[in-house]
């Protein structure tokens, strides 16, 4: 189980609901389809399931954690009430950026006895910070990630589509430890890549197409993720030019990243080598996003940040030029913010490749 004291001190409750998926699996480490978690106050919890997990669940049997079953005939609800009312609760945290609004609704109506508060931004503020083992899940991903990146060079060449570049990617990853995926692999070929979050097609890849991959492994329910665009036979000299820029600009958001500093501040380095080339208006996304349990998680890098970026933090760092009817580039990395040091656990090469 997670320490709770923070999230306590940040969200000023007597007791969390946690009823996300994602969300119970961050608290207990423990994997379930179905489960309510109730944090109470000195990192004490019941996690609450059904039979199909009871057995497993005993693992998270503690001084702190009690295992509870839910009796028959009886409700989840009616079951985390009781628990709530036996520890003198009054007011209860819910997750307002998780639960449906009839989610919602019907939590409310069961406990119309409580003060229900928000309490989603301090979850996500929390979960920001990762321990050493999130740390190490998220490097392992990255690893994965790399590996499969260095196996797919081999096996991209003209005449292959974009369906198959994906496939063989994303067995690779599994072939190297991945668990699944931490998102759906983008794979843009051709004048396809000037299209961010285009999906793989048919389309076949051609002599002179730049490739961009954008691909994540899951590890441990961590994600990772990165970006290259390679060119399949010698590019277009525009999409040369715009390589070099993007390689620039990134470079120059990776190596002015300090611990401190606003995502604002991270995502103006990039865009300003960007505008200085006059490419400003094809820059079209934000500079970069931390990651965990889910693949978009605060900090984040933006014209529009208000993020700190902090000490045992991830961040992308992923610039971008798309000129429609042309194509893209996109190069990501991921970094791990420290005290005194910035890590970019991206090791694939990102000098110009052409295949
Ligand atoms: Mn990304």
């Amino acid at each position: 189980m997670k320490n709770t004291d923070k999230l306590f001190e940040l969200s000023k409750v007597d007791a969390i609901l946690v009823v996300s998926e994602k969300n119970r699996m961050y608290f207990t480490g423990f994997a379930s389809t179905f489960g309510y978690l109730v944090l109470l106050h000195d990192n004490k919890s019941v996690f609450i399931t059904d039979p199909r997990y009871y057995e497993m669940a005993q693992s998270l049997q503690s001084e702190n954690v009690t295992v509870a079953q839910i009796p028959n005939g009886i409700s989840a609800m009616e079951t985390v009430v009781e628990i709530l009312a036996q520890n003198g609760v009054k007011t209860v945290g819910f997750e307002d950026n998780e639960l449906t609004v009839s989610e919602f609704t019907s939590i409310k109506e069961k406990m119309n006895g409580f003060k229900l508060v928000p309490v989603g931004k301090s979850i996500s503020y929390v979960r920001s910070f990762k321990s050493e083992e999130e740390i190490d899940y998220i490097k392992k991903a990255q690893a994965i990630t790399d590996e499969s990146f260095s196996e797919i060079l081999k096996f991209i060449r003209p005449g292959i589509s974009e369906r198959d570049i994906a496939v063989e990617l994303e067995y690779q990853m599994a072939k190297h430890g991945a668990e699944g995926l931490a998102f759906e692999t983008i794979i843009a070929s051709g004048v396809n890549s000037s299209k961010p979050h285009a999906h793989p097609t048919d389309k076949l890849v051609e002599l002179g197409d730049p490739v961009t991959m954008d691909f994540g492994a899951r590890y441990h329910g961590y994600c990772s993720d990165m970006t290259r665009t390679v060119f399949v036979g010698e590019p277009d000299e525009e999409l040369k030019k715009i390589y070099n820029v993007v390689l620039l600009a990134q470079k120059m958001g990776i190596n002015n990243a300090y611990c401190g500093m606003g995502g604002k501040e991270l995502d103006s380095y990039c865009r300003e080598v960007i505008k200085s080339n006059g490419y400003e208006q094809y820059f079209v996304h934000s500079t970069g996003h931390s990651l965990g349990i889910d693949i978009h998680e605060t900090p984040s890098a933006s014209m529009r940040s208000t993020d700190v970026l902090q000490a045992k933090q991830f961040i992308t760092c992923e610039p971008g030029i798309y000129i429609p009817g042309l194509g893209g580039v996109r190069i990501e990395d991921l970094l791990l913010i420290e005290e005194d040091s910035i890590t970019d656990l991206t090791t694939s090469d990102k000098n110009i490749i052409i295949l």
